[in-house]
């Protein structure tokens, strides 16, 4: 029996993190803890580029673009969609999981969702590092596994 598990290790790893600039007093927060996450597994800050863009629909383009560039260990997608801001609230949401999907099965690094869907403003800041962990530090551990498992598994 042989068991593949990725290492928790980023030192030498590139990332490629997408933000959105929609509801950016979250955002910010999930991006701090992206960065916090993948530095304190070793990562390189030159190692890592960051990507605005304005709102959560158009994070996968902008992935899909950093995907093709070869340049990446990993793509982290952060934002935060907030149903209670917006009746288009499932388009919004649904396009850009569907679009990163779509994405992470093509792709032969890991492209990583962390994009908080949520009813109210407060569950969103909830989940931004106040009381109910960061998404943001999350996606960043995810990315790291996934990068160091997807070279492991040949
Ligand atoms: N984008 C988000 O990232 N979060 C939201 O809550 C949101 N709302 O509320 O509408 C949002 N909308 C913008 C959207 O992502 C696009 O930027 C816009 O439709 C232009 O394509």
């Amino acid at each position: 029996m042989k068991t593949y598990e990725g290492k928790m290790i980023a030192s030498g790893l590139k990332f490629g993190i997408v933000v959105s600039r929609f509801n950016d007093a979250i955002s910010e927060r999930l991006l701090d803890g992206a960065i916090d996450a993948l530095m304190r597994h070793d990562a390189d800050d030159k190692n890592i580029d960051v990507v605005w863009v304005p709102g959560s629909f158009e994070i996968p383009q902008v992935a899909k673009k950093l995907v093709d560039t070869g340049k990446y260990n990993a793509v982290i997608c952060l934002g935060a969609v907030i149903r209670g801001e917006t009746p288009h609230f499932d388009f919004v949401a649904g396009e850009a999981a569907k679009g990163i999907a779509k994405l992470s099965l093509e792709s032969k690094v890991p492209v990583i969702y962390g994009i908080l869907t949520t009813d109210t403003i407060d569950q969103a800041v909830e989940r931004a590092g106040i009381k109910a962990g960061n998404r943001g530090e999350k996606a960043a551990l995810s990315a790291i596994e996934m990068a160091n498992l997807l070279k492991a598994v040949k």
